[in-house]
Protein backbone atom coordinates (compact mmCIF):
# COMPACT_ATOMS: atom_id res chain seq x y z
CA UNK A 1 0.00 0.00 0.00
CA UNK A 2 2.74 2.56 0.49
CA UNK A 3 4.37 1.70 -2.56
CA UNK A 4 1.30 2.40 -4.49
CA UNK A 5 1.36 5.85 -2.80
CA UNK A 6 4.65 6.81 -3.38
CA UNK A 7 4.30 6.08 -6.99
CA UNK A 8 1.07 8.17 -7.10
CA UNK A 9 3.31 10.39 -5.76
CA UNK A 10 5.77 10.11 -8.22
CA UNK A 11 3.41 10.02 -10.87
CA UNK A 12 2.09 13.57 -9.85
CA UNK A 13 5.42 14.83 -9.40
CA UNK A 14 6.27 13.96 -13.27
CA UNK A 15 2.86 15.12 -14.79
CA UNK A 16 3.45 18.32 -13.07
CA UNK A 17 6.89 18.75 -14.61
CA UNK A 18 6.11 18.19 -17.36
CA UNK A 19 3.04 20.65 -17.70
CA UNK A 20 5.70 23.52 -16.38
CA UNK A 21 8.13 22.21 -19.29
CA UNK A 22 5.01 22.32 -21.72
CA UNK A 23 3.81 25.45 -20.55
CA UNK A 24 8.01 26.99 -21.04
CA UNK A 25 8.44 25.59 -24.82
CA UNK A 26 4.82 26.83 -25.18
CA UNK A 27 5.65 30.26 -23.98
CA UNK A 28 9.04 30.19 -25.76
CA UNK A 29 7.79 29.45 -28.96
CA UNK A 30 4.92 32.26 -28.89
CA UNK A 31 7.57 34.75 -28.00
CA UNK A 32 10.08 33.24 -31.65
CA UNK A 33 7.04 33.10 -33.58
CA UNK A 34 4.95 35.28 -35.68
CA UNK A 35 5.43 38.88 -34.57
CA UNK A 36 2.38 40.15 -36.21
CA UNK A 37 3.03 43.48 -38.40
CA UNK A 38 1.48 46.67 -37.10
CA UNK A 39 -1.85 46.88 -38.03
CA UNK A 40 -2.77 48.05 -41.54
CA UNK A 41 -1.87 51.57 -41.76
CA UNK A 42 -4.88 52.86 -42.32
CA UNK A 43 -8.63 52.56 -42.79
CA UNK A 44 -9.08 53.82 -46.53
CA UNK A 45 -12.19 52.39 -48.46
CA UNK A 46 -12.28 51.80 -52.14
CA UNK A 47 -14.87 53.87 -53.83
CA UNK A 48 -15.74 55.67 -57.03
CA UNK A 49 -16.55 58.74 -57.52
CA UNK A 50 -20.62 58.97 -58.76
CA UNK A 51 -21.50 62.57 -58.06
CA UNK A 52 -19.89 65.70 -56.42
CA UNK A 53 -21.74 68.93 -54.69
CA UNK A 54 -19.24 71.08 -53.39
CA UNK A 55 -22.01 73.53 -52.26
CA UNK A 56 -23.40 71.38 -50.26
CA UNK A 57 -21.02 69.92 -49.40
CA UNK A 58 -22.06 66.06 -50.33
CA UNK A 59 -20.71 63.71 -52.29
CA UNK A 60 -21.92 60.07 -53.96
CA UNK A 61 -19.60 57.27 -53.86
CA UNK A 62 -20.37 53.85 -54.55
CA UNK A 63 -18.19 52.46 -51.93
CA UNK A 64 -17.06 49.06 -51.23
CA UNK A 65 -17.27 47.34 -47.54
CA UNK A 66 -16.27 49.69 -45.01
CA UNK A 67 -15.03 47.76 -42.45
CA UNK A 68 -15.00 50.21 -39.25
CA UNK A 69 -18.88 51.00 -39.73
CA UNK A 70 -19.71 47.22 -40.48
CA UNK A 71 -21.42 48.51 -43.95
CA UNK A 72 -21.38 46.42 -46.97
CA UNK A 73 -20.51 48.12 -50.13
CA UNK A 74 -23.30 50.27 -51.96
CA UNK A 75 -23.73 53.36 -53.10
CA UNK A 76 -24.51 56.43 -51.06
CA UNK A 77 -24.35 60.29 -50.42
CA UNK A 78 -21.64 61.19 -47.57
CA UNK A 79 -20.99 64.54 -46.20
CA UNK A 80 -17.34 66.52 -46.34
CA UNK A 81 -17.36 69.05 -43.95
CA UNK A 82 -13.42 70.23 -45.53
CA UNK A 83 -14.26 71.34 -48.90
CA UNK A 84 -10.67 70.91 -49.92
CA UNK A 85 -10.97 67.25 -50.00
CA UNK A 86 -13.14 68.02 -53.13
CA UNK A 87 -10.19 69.43 -54.96
CA UNK A 88 -9.17 67.40 -57.86
CA UNK A 89 -11.96 65.12 -57.84
CA UNK A 90 -14.34 64.40 -60.34
CA UNK A 91 -17.36 62.12 -61.35
CA UNK A 92 -15.58 58.70 -62.43
CA UNK A 93 -12.68 58.96 -60.35
CA UNK A 94 -11.13 55.98 -58.76
CA UNK A 95 -10.42 56.93 -54.86
CA UNK A 96 -9.67 55.67 -51.87
CA UNK A 97 -11.68 57.41 -48.42
CA UNK A 98 -11.83 57.41 -44.80
CA UNK A 99 -14.90 58.32 -43.03
CA UNK A 100 -15.90 58.71 -39.67
CA UNK A 101 -19.19 59.00 -37.67
CA UNK A 102 -20.11 62.27 -36.22
CA UNK A 103 -23.29 62.12 -34.48
CA UNK A 104 -25.74 60.66 -37.10
CA UNK A 105 -23.85 62.08 -40.17
CA UNK A 106 -21.24 59.96 -41.65
CA UNK A 107 -18.02 62.70 -42.66
CA UNK A 108 -15.18 61.98 -45.43
CA UNK A 109 -12.11 62.77 -43.51
CA UNK A 110 -9.93 62.02 -46.47
CA UNK A 111 -10.17 61.02 -49.91
CA UNK A 112 -8.13 60.90 -52.40
CA UNK A 113 -7.60 59.43 -56.14
CA UNK A 114 -6.40 55.49 -56.78
CA UNK A 115 -6.00 55.54 -60.44
CA UNK A 116 -6.56 57.90 -63.23
CA UNK A 117 -10.18 57.72 -64.18
CA UNK A 118 -11.55 57.01 -67.68
CA UNK A 119 -12.59 60.66 -68.85
CA UNK A 120 -9.05 62.09 -67.89
CA UNK A 121 -7.74 61.59 -71.22
CA UNK A 122 -7.95 64.94 -71.75
CA UNK A 123 -4.81 66.92 -71.46
CA UNK A 124 -4.98 70.36 -69.15
CU1 LIG B 1 -22.71 52.85 -47.44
Amino acid sequence: MKLLTVSITVLFAALASCATLAQQAHAEHHQNAETLPAAAAEDMTVATVRKIDVEYGKITLKHEAIKSLAMPGMTMVFQIDDKTLFEGLAPGDNVQFQVKKIGTKLVVTAIEKTAPSAHEGEQK
